[in-house]
C-alpha cells in the first residue's frame, strides 16, 4: 500500500461549513496566496494547528463579482511561506485547513491519475489495487454490430467514459492525448509516481493509458475505419458495472473517430517506443491504416444516435480539426512528407488552432507540430506557436480582470465547466514550455486554486481531496457501491449556468450567478458528472506543477 489512496475521511455535508474559501490542497511556498472572503471584515488571521496566529492583514475589497454574485474581499497572505497546516480566520468565520509546502499537489495529482484505473472496463478491480472500491468484472461479453446484428466483436477493455458505462473513441482519444502529452512534456512528474495498478515495467501512467489504447485498437475495422462507440442501447440504471448485463453494441464508423485514433496512436507510438518496440510498431501500423482510410474517405462521416439508442452521441459537425490532428501526429512520428502535405491542406479549413478537445482538437495537432523533431515549415511553426502565445495572452488578460484570477467567461460555465477551466490552465502550461515567460505558472496555479476550493461555493471539485469536497457525483459505481466516501480523484463537471438537466432546473433558482449553478448531487448529470476528459486536463496541469 502506498501513499494515501485508501485514506478514509469522514463523510462531508453538501453545503460548506466554512465562510472563507481557500485552495484546500494548499499553496506553494513561493506562490501567490489569496483567500476568498465574501463578506466585509476589518482584518484576517492565518492560524496554525496549535492556535497560534502566524500572519495577519487587512482584506482588500475586490468589489462585486458578477460570476459569483458576491462582493468579494481578498485576504493576501503571500508573505507566509513557512511549511505547515493552517486555516484563515476573519469576522468570526474560518476556512478549511490547507497546507503550505512544496508538495501540496502531489496527492491530488496521484488521485486524479489513479482515477482512470477506477474507470477500467472489462476487468475486475481487486481489493489490493482498488481498496474498498473493488468490484467484479464488467462488460466482457462479445458485442454486436448495431447495423449488422449477425456480426459479433470483442471490444472489451478501455475506460468507462464517465458516470455512464459507455466507451467512445473520440472522448477516449482526447483523454489519452492529454495524458500522453503530460507525460511527454513533464516526464519527471510521472517517473516517481506510484499508482498501485496491476501492471509494471514502465511508468504507471503509461500502463494505464495503454489499457485504453488496447481497447481503441479493437475499435478499428479491417479497412482502418474506426467504430464511433461501444455502448448498450440505453444508459444502464444506477447499478455496479458488473450488474449492467444488457447487450453491448458497436456503432458505425465515423471519420472523427478514425482520425482521432490515427492521431492518438501516432502520438502514443512515439512515446511507447522507448519502452516496448512491438507495441509502438502496432500503434504506428494502426495509425497508418486509419490515415489510409481517411485518404479513401475524404468526405465527412459524422455520427448521431440511431433510433433506439440514448447513450452519448459525441456528434461533431465536421472533421477538419480531427484530420489536421491525425496528419500532424503522423508527420511528427514518421517524417513522411505526404503527411506534411496533408496537414497543410487540412489547414485550408477554418477551425481553432489551440483547442484541446474533445470535439475541436486543432490545438493537439498544433502541439504535435510545434513539439515535433522533424523538419518543419518555419512559417507554420512560428504561426502555431504564435497562436498559443496569443491565446495565452488573451487568457492572462481575462484572468487579470477576474476577482478569482481565472479566465472564465460567463458561457464557460456550461456542461463540464471544470474542463474549460483546466484547458485554460493547459494553455498557460504550454506557453510556459514554449516561451521564456515564467509568469504563466502563477495563472495556472490560480486555476487550480479555484478547482480545489477558492471558488464561490468553497468546494473542492475533486472527490477525496479537501475538507469540503464533491462527494456525490453522477457516477454509477459511486452510487451503487453504497460506500459513503466517493471513489477518489474524480473531477466533477462543475457549475453549468445552462442547467441542462431536470434536477438542476429544479434545485438551482433562476437567476443564480454562473459560478453558483452547481449542486453536489448524484441526480444532476449536467452539474455533477465526471468524465475521463475532465480528469485528463487536470492531470496535465498537475503534472506541470509536480515536475521537479
Ligand atoms: O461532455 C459532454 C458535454 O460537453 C455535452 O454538453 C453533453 C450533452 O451532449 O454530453 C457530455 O458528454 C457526455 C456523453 O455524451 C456521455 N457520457 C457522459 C458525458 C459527460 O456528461
Ligand atoms: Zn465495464
Amino acid at each position: 500500500m502506498n501513499r494515501k489512496y485508501f485514506e478514509m475521511t469522514p463523510p462531508v455535508s453538501r453545503t460548506t461549513p466554512f465562510g472563507i474559501f481557500v485552495d484546500q490542497s494548499g499553496y506553494y511556498r513561493d506562490s501567490g496566496k489569496k483567500a476568498i472572503i465574501p463578506f466585509e471584515c476589518g482584518s484576517f488571521e492565518i492560524v496554525d494547528m496549535d492556535g497560534n496566529v502566524r500572519f495577519s492583514g487587512a482584506p482588500v475589497s475586490a468589489g462585486f463579482d458578477g460570476q459569483s454574485g458576491d462582493n468579494v474581499w481578498l485576504a493576501d497572505f503571500t508573505g507566509l511561506s513557512e511549511p505547515g497546516r493552517y486555516y484563515v480566520r476573519a469576522g468570526g468565520k474560518t476556512s478549511a485547513v490547507f497546507r503550505i509546502g512544496n508538495d501540496i499537489y502531489d496527492d491530488v495529482f496521484d488521485k486524479t491519475s489513479k482515477a482512470f484505473y477506477f474507470l477500467r472496463c472489462g476487468c475486475g478491480l481487486d481489493e489490493h489495487h482498488a481498496g474498498v472500491w473493488h468490484h467484479g468484472k464488467c462488460h466482457s461479453a462479445p458485442a454486436r454490430l448495431w447495423d449488422n446484428r449477425s456480426v459479433t466483436l470483442d471490444v472489451t477493455g478501455g475506460w468507462h467514459d464517465a458516470g455512464d458505462y459507455g466507451r467512445y473513441v473520440t472522448a477516449g482519444a482526447c483523454a489519452a492525448a492529454h495524458l500522453l502529452y503530460a507525460f511527454r512534456i513533464f516526464p519527471e512528474a510521472f517517473e516517481k509516481q506510484i499508482l498501485n495498478i496491476p501492471e509494471s515495467g514502465c511508468p504507471d501512467i503509461l500502463s494505464e493509458i495503454r489499457y485504453e489504447l488496447e481497447w481503441m485498437l479493437k475499435m478499428q475495422d479491417s479497412e482502418g475505419g474506426v467504430y464511433h462507440k461501444a455502448t448498450t442501447a440505453q444508459h444502464a440504471p444506477f447499478v455496479m458495472p458488473e450488474e449492467d448485463t444488457a447487450e453491448m453494441f458497436v456503432f458505425p464508423v465515423s471519420s472523427m473517430a478514425t482520425a482521432d485514433l490515427a492521431a492518438v496512436c501516432a502520438l502514443a507510438s512515439g512515446v511507447y517506443a522507448a519502452y516496448d518496440k512491438a507495441f509502438a510498431e502496432k500503434l504506428r501500423n494502426a495509425a497508418e491504416r486509419s490515415a489510409k482510410w481517411l485518404d479513401n474517405h475524404p468526405g465527412f462521416i459524422g455520427f448521431s444516435n440511431p433510433e433506439g439508442c440514448n447513450t452519448g452521441g459525441y456528434g461533431e459537425s465536421d472533421d477538419h480539426s480531427n484530420r489536421f490532428w491525425a496528419y500532424s501526429e503522423l508527420y511528427a512520428l514518421t517524417g513522411d512528407l505526404k503527411y506534411h502535405d496533408r496537414l497543410v491542406s487540412a489547414l485550408n479549413e477554418d477551425f481553432p488552432l489551440t483547442a484541446l478537445g474533445y470535439g475541436e482538437v486543432g490545438g493537439l495537432g498544433s502541439l504535435a507540430y510545434v513539439l515535433s523533431k522533424q523538419g518543419k515549415d518555419v512559417h507554420l511553426d512560428y504561426k502555431l506557436k504564435s497562436m498559443f502565445r496569443r491565446r495565452g495572452e488573451e487568457l492572462k488578460k481575462a484572468a487579470d480582470s477576474s476577482v478569482y484570477g481565472i479566465a472564465m467567461e460567463d458561457d464557460d460555465y456550461c456542461w463540464g465547466s471544470n474542463m474549460n477551466l483546466m484547458k485554460k490552465a493547459m494553455i498557460f502550461a504550454i506557453n510556459d514550455v514554449l516561451s521564456e515567460d515564467r509568469s504563466y505558472r502563477g495563472y495556472a496555479v490560480r486555476h487550480l486554486n479555484y478547482l480545489l476550493g477558492a471558488n464561490a461555493l468553497g468546494i473542492s471539485y475533486v472527490t477525496g481531496v479537501g475538507e469540503f469536497r464533491c462527494n456525490y457525483p453522477h457516477l454509477r459505481p459511486a452510487f451503487a457501491d453504497r460506500i459513503e466516501e466517493c471513489i477518489p480523484g474524480m473531477v466533477a463537471g462543475g457549475p453549468n449556468r445552462f442547467l441542462s438537466d431536470p434536477f438542476a432546473r429544479q434545485v438551482i433558482p433562476e437567476g443564480t450567478p454562473p459560478m453558483k449553478c452547481y449542486a453536489d448531487d448524484t441526480a444532476s448529470y449536467s452539474l455533477n458528472e465526471i468524465t475521463i476528459y475532465w480528469n485528463s486536463p487536470a492531470v496535465f496541469v498537475l503534472a506541470y506543477m509536480c515536475r521537479k
